[in-house]
């Protein structure tokens, strides 16, 4: 059942930040009001949105009184509010779940991101591609990021045999890798069918999880 939480979530479509916190609302089965913020066309430089957001980036959460920015900082709130089983209740699982949130954002994000700009936003929207420095040093630290999940890996997910919010954010950074010189299965077999994993669950379509990862 969809519980309706009265939050709004300044989002785009084609935004893998924002797919992150869509299917976190996803996986917890909570109603929101989207406002598309359209980057292609650079809505997120008007002044409305700037009050919201100073820093002129989606997502946004609106939560009553509360306008949160930063994907992962929106997720772990989500989680704290309204996690039911998706998020930790034990101090420890929790910092672990942090633990891989903020891998999310400093380590896999930015350097996936790169890569799925170089491989799928340039080439299909005519925006400018990166430097070949700036992609190489993507692709060197996205691969360390791919070894270290490969060998921490062990069940299903990231806390085990349980999903968590933690997975939103790091299965749709993962899925910026598809069809680039990182996906490969023979390298890191798990951390492929641990994101294909993820793709199959009805949270990722409901979400637009392809028109992130293929902008379709
Ligand atoms: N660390 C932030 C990054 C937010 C971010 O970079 N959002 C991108 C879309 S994925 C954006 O709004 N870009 C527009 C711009 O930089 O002008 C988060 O996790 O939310």
């Amino acid at each position: 059942m969809r519980y309706c939480a009265g939050m709004r979530l300044y989002t785009f479509r084609h935004s893998p930040n924002a797919l992150k916190v869509r299917l976190a609302l996803a996986e917890l089965g909570l109603a929101y009001e989207p406002v598309e913020i359209d980057l292609f066309r650079g809505e997120q430089r008007a002044e409305a949105f700037a009050r919201l957001n100073p820093h002129r980036k989606v997502p946004v959460l609106e939560d009553g009184p509360l306008a949160l920015r930063e994907s992962n900082a929106i997720i772990a709130y989500l989680g704290r509010t309204h996690g039911t089983t998706r998020w930790p209740d034990v101090a420890t699982s929790e910092a672990r779940a942090l633990q891989w949130l903020f891998f999310d954002s400093a380590h896999l994000t930015p350097h996936c991101s790169a890569i799925w700009w170089t491989n799928v936003v340039a080439p299909k929207t005519g925006l400018p591609a990166l430097a070949e420095a700036v992609v190489k040093r993507a692709s060197d630290e996205a691969t360390r990021s791919l070894d270290l999940l490969e060998a921490e890996l062990e069940d299903q997910y990231l806390l085990k045999s349980s999903m968590s919010l933690a997975d939103c954010s790091v299965g749709a950074a993962l899925s910026l890798l598809r069809g680039s010189h990182l996906d490969d299965a023979g390298r890191w077999p798990k951390v492929i069918a641990y994101r294909e994993r993820l793709r199959s669950r009805d949270s990722w379509a409901e979400a637009g999880g392809d028109a992130v990862s293929d902008l379709g």
